[in-house]
């Protein structure tokens, strides 16, 4: 396998472990797992080629840990950025640090500093711990910018965060009073 063939076969398993298992036939259950049998069987129809062999070293190698295998090796899920609405994971609630970042495009800054930080059509709004993440991410939709987001002083005014496996923060929404310009 090419760089090139693991991006590819990286963003199916994105595709359909987030967004649309149903677009090749594949059944999530409420915490977002697939059976890998059932998996390589509904992309091998749809013309994508995978083994046991294939996913074990996506999952191993993706640079974000973006999928994670079940104890028994016999399901994958992807462990956070879900818009699918069957799939519901209960992430580990945890106490934010101090500061979070959201990174995003500037042609959206007018809109969120008008309705805070929403999650669009995923599950949650996606924090991070470090800016360049932050930066990267913003990236993906045009000139970045990186917002600060008071992480601590949300929850302790009672708002829920959670930490994905792969060190992802999530929460609901942040209000406009809790984001800088960084
Ligand atoms: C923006 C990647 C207008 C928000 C990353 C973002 C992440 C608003 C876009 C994960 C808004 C949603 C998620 C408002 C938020 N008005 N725009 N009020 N509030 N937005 O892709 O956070 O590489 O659903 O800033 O690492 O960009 O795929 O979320 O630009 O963890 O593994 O609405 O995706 O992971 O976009 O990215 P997305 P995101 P992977």
């Amino acid at each position: 396998m090419n760089e090139k063939q693991r991006n590819e076969i990286s963003k199916f398993l994105s595709y359909v472990l987030r967004h649309e298992p149903q677009a090749i036939g594949l059944q999530l259950d409420v915490e977002g797992w697939a059976q890998i049998d059932l998996l390589i069987l509904a992309a091998a129809k749809q013309g994508h080629e995978l083994s046991r062999a294939i996913i074990e070293s996506i999952v191993e190698s993706s640079e974000k840990k973006r999928f994670a295998l079940s104890a028994d090796g016999q399901r994958i899920r992807a462990v956070q950025g879900h818009s699918n609405a069957e799939v519901r994971l209960q992430h580990v609630e945890k106490v934010p640090p101090e500061i979070l970042y959201h990174g995003t495009a500037t042609r959206f800054l007018q809109s969120i500093l008008k309705q805070g930080l929403i999650p669009g059509s995923r599950h949650h709004v996606h924090l991070s711990q470090d800016i360049q993440t932050a930066t990267a991410v913003g990236q993906r939709y045009g000139k970045p910018v990186t917002l600060k987001v008071e992480s601590l002083r949300m929850h302790q005014q009672g708002y829920t965060f959670f930490q994905a496996e792969n060190g992802v923060w999530l929460t609901d929404h942040v209000p406009v009073s809790f984001i800088q310009q960084d």
